[in-house]
């Protein structure tokens, strides 16, 4: 069991904001300082570009790099570094997937599976390719508790279903999905599957050979890492016969006038000067995370969950989305409170030194299927303690004397 008032310590923001309650990680998790000085080390011993020169900080900077591709690929458990590709986050990683590989094999009639959770960055690039190719779009609906219901999806796939695209974790209700089943379903019928990781690489343990996934998208920022930053991991085979979206430096191997020979996997998919110091930065975020342990991250937010929910429950006239159950939920719990707008709670709560978000959460069709507009969202990560939560239902109470008469 670790101390979570010493993991809390690491946090420099804390220092700063020493009232601070931070329950909105799900946008963006807080810093460790062992990721600020890995940055700040970069920028201050190193500071070369990689794969380029010919000189010892250019070869230390290039080592940091990969050797952070070799620390992804070993946190998400994948055959080769050459299936981990560096993206600007989570919509690039997906931006990549449905354009460069949906670009290239998609066709008029395919269909692609997507579900009701699915965050913006999981829904709009493939309705910029469907409308492209002439593609339908199908969706696989959520029971009343945020659950994707297996059963419609054994409906929608058909020997036209050439893609499934499915967020693990839900952004807005905490939702864990059963993503192998799903998997192990779109492969009977031979559709590739793109799992969308942005809010579970941060909290659980990732095995994507065991996940048998061929694609699988997710972003440094959600997990301690710099902004910036994401990874696109893809089977190596896939990537083989995918050609770049994007061209451009470091990606080829000989060039003339009229022709190009791509460089070999990864960097083929790493066009120009890549993220150095951002990589350097999520490696560093990972080696934390694997220090602490990925099953002591879930079990605290097993724990928080449970907490939390024993304790919103109490409060009259509070809603609560979603599965309101720790075993199936990551993270992230989502309410509104009858008379008060979930913007007005926010702003009450800010007040109160406390940070949630209030809104769609950038996944407008889901709001449509709550029936709701907006809710409030709290979301947790390893700095977050039972005291935090004791503070938010306090100021939830103050709000309601506010707002309800
Ligand atoms: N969700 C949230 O507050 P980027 O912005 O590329 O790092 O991640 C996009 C993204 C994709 N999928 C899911 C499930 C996500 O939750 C997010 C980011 C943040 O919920 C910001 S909108």
């Amino acid at each position: 069991m670790k101390d979570f008032a010493k993991i809390k310590a690491q946090f420099p923001i804390f220092k700063s904001n020493k009232k601070l309650v931070y329950l909105d990680s799900a946008a963006t998790a807080l810093k460790p300082k062992c990721v600020i000085d890995a940055i700040n080390d970069y920028y201050t011993n190193c500071g070369a570009n990689v794969h380029r020169g010919m000189y010892d900080l250019s070869e230390k900077a290039t080592d940091m790099y990969e050797g952070a591709r070799k620390t992804v690929q070993k946190f998400i458990n994948a055959k080769s570094e050459r299936e981990i590709i560096f993206t600007s986050g989570t919509t690039e990683s997906i931006n990549f997937v449905a354009l460069g590989w949906g670009g290239q094999n998609l066709k008029s009639g395919d269909e692609i599976i997507l579900s009701a959770l699915e965050h913006h960055s999981n829904l709009l690039p493939w309705q910029k390719i469907a409308k492209e190719k002439n593609c339908v779009i199908k969706f696989v609906d959520v029971d009343k508790n945020g659950i994707l219901k297996i059963d419609h999806f054994s409906k929608l796939m058909s020997r036209k279903t050439k893609i499934v695209a499915l967020t693990h974790v839900s952004n807005v209700l905490g939702t864990i999905n059963p993503i192998k089943k799903f998997i192990q379903k779109a492969h009977a019928i031979s559709a590739k599957v793109l799992i969308d990781a942005a809010q579970s690489a941060p909290h659980m343990s990732l095995d994507v050979q065991s996940l048998d996934c061929d694609f699988l998208a997710f972003s440094g920022h959600k997990m301690g890492g710099p902004t910036g930053v994401g990874v696109l991991y893809a089977k190596e085979k896939i990537l083989e016969t995918t050609e770049p979206l994007f061209t451009g430096g470091s990606m080829t191997i000989e060039v003339t006038k009229n022709h190009a020979k791509w460089n070999d996997l990864p960097w083929k998919f790493e066009a120009g000067t890549p993220k150095v110091a951002e990589v350097i930065g999520l490696g560093a975020a990972i080696n934390w995370l694997n220090e602490i342990g990925m099953d002591e991250v879930r079990s605290h937010d097993e724990k928080l969950i449970e907490f939390a929910l024993q304790e919103l429950k109490k409060i009259k006239g509070i809603r609560l989305y979603g599965p309101c159950n720790p075993k199936i939920q990551s993270g992230t719990i989502s309410f509104n409170l009858e008379g008060v707008h979930p913007h007005d709670l926010a702003s009450i709560l800010n007040s109160e030194n406390i940070a949630i978000r209030a809104g769609h959460h950038c996944c407008m069709p889901l709001m449509e299927s709550l029936n709701t507009e907006a809710t409030a969202r709290i979301s947790f990560y390893i700095y977050n303690t039972e005291e935090d939560i004791k503070k938010l239902v306090l100021a939830i109470n103050k709000a309601k004397k506010i707002f309800v008469i």
